[in-house]
């Protein structure tokens, strides 16, 4: 419930620690986002969820090429890096062992400049890197994080029109795209409007032992964010596919005890969901389809709509992550589970 206000602050917030950018390249921001020719984005958990996003926002807003990888994996490679490479480690601690090791690494191979996106001032990954955007989330209580999500999510585009202007970003796209970060506060307060009826569609997840969730472009790690609450908070097996892959595999694990939720911001994902929607039900699976209010989707026989205020497809994943954060938690709290602490689970994972 934070999260209108927490967007907002980090809207306002500023990039900092230019100074230790210009110490280390005698250069500015503005001067290395002009050179950058390829992002290499590191994280973990949600935060490299958060990353998943990011890459679909970079290369089409600013055309530049950009890899995702989670840190634990990134560090047992040989890197081959491109000195022009942005090296972007996100991390709401900025203490997770590995993303400090997959930066320490990477030090090594080289690379243009280390920027963060970390919600906790001081950090070590804070002190390590050369440009830092602070998310303003504030602590976050829940050992899931939520908040520090969005957060992320925000500052990664502010950072994206940041380099898409040194990329030719059309002005008028800019504009436009500002307009709708603005909006972001206004528009996650109507989605939280939504509790009461996302907590009566949390009911039928409630005695399931798993789940599929389902995403196009960048509402996929949308879908897998989605999917990671719910294993967290609930225990509920959760996988979340791209869309387009349900034929390639997981369809032959629907039936009606595994309920399909799907992320359909647009006219043209609702269109491609209809065929998804009759897979589905062929199997006598039940499909719960987040969707753009406009898009009319109407509930019918196997298929429960919840209607989303229509958003601009650029800050679409920011606003579709709350309902499917709100999902989880009622499903949580009607199992019984502790929602701000789960089993086995820390809130950083520093070793
Ligand atoms: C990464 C992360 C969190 C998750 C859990 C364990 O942490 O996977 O996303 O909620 O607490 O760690 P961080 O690098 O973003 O601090």
């Amino acid at each position: 419930y934070e999260q209108p206000k927490v967007i907002k602050a980090t809207m306002e917030g500023r990039i900092t620690a230019t100074r230790v950018l210009e110490q280390a390249l005698g250069t500015d921001a503005e001067n290395l986002l002009e050179n950058v020719r390829h992002v290499q984005i590191i994280a973990c958990g949600t935060s490299y969820h958060a990353g998943m996003v990011a890459r679909y926002w970079i290369e089409d807003l600013a055309g530049v090429p950009c890899s995702v990888e989670v840190a634990s994996e990134f560090r047992y490679r040989k890197h081959v890096i491109q000195p022009d490479t942005l090296f972007l480690c996100i991390s709401q601690s900025g203490e997770t062992a590995d993303t400090l090791a997959a930066l320490r690494q990477a030090k090594k191979a080289g690379f243009r400049a280390a920027l963060a996106i970390c919600n906790v001032p001081g950090s070590s990954l804070v002190r390590e890197s050369d440009l830092v955007i602070m998310t303003q989330a504030g602590p976050e209580i829940g050992v899931a994080s939520t908040k520090a999500f969005t957060t992320q999510l925000t500052a990664l585009l502010i950072f994206t029109l940041a380099l898409a202007r040194h990329n030719g970003l059309n002005a008028e796209r800019e504009a436009d795209i500002v307009k709708a970060i603005h909006l972001l506060p206004g528009q996650v307060n109507d989605v939280l409007a939504l509790d009461g009826e996302i907590e009566e569609m949390s009911k039928a997840f409630m005695d399931k032992n798993h789940s599929l969730f389902l995403g196009r472009g960048s509402q996929y790690p949308v879908a897998m964010e989605g999917a990671l609450k719910l294993k967290e908070i609930s225990y509920i097996h959760a996988e979340a596919y791209p869309a387009g892959e349900l034929k390639h595999g997981p369809l032959a694990l629907v039936d009606s005890e595994m309920p399909v939720v799907t992320v359909a911001p647009n006219n043209d994902l609702v269109e491609k969901l209809k065929s998804n929607l009759e897979e589905v039900r062929a199997r006598g699976g039940e499909l719960f389809v987040f969707a753009d209010k406009a898009a009319d989707v109407k509930p019918e026989e196997g298929l429960h709509v919840m209607q989303i205020p229509s958003v601009h497809e650029i800050t679409a994943p920011i606003v579709y992550t709350v309902p499917l954060q709100l999902l989880s938690y009622h499903v949580a709290v009607l199992k019984g589970t502790d929602v701000d602490q789960p089993r086995n689970l820390a809130k950083s994972v520093t070793v």
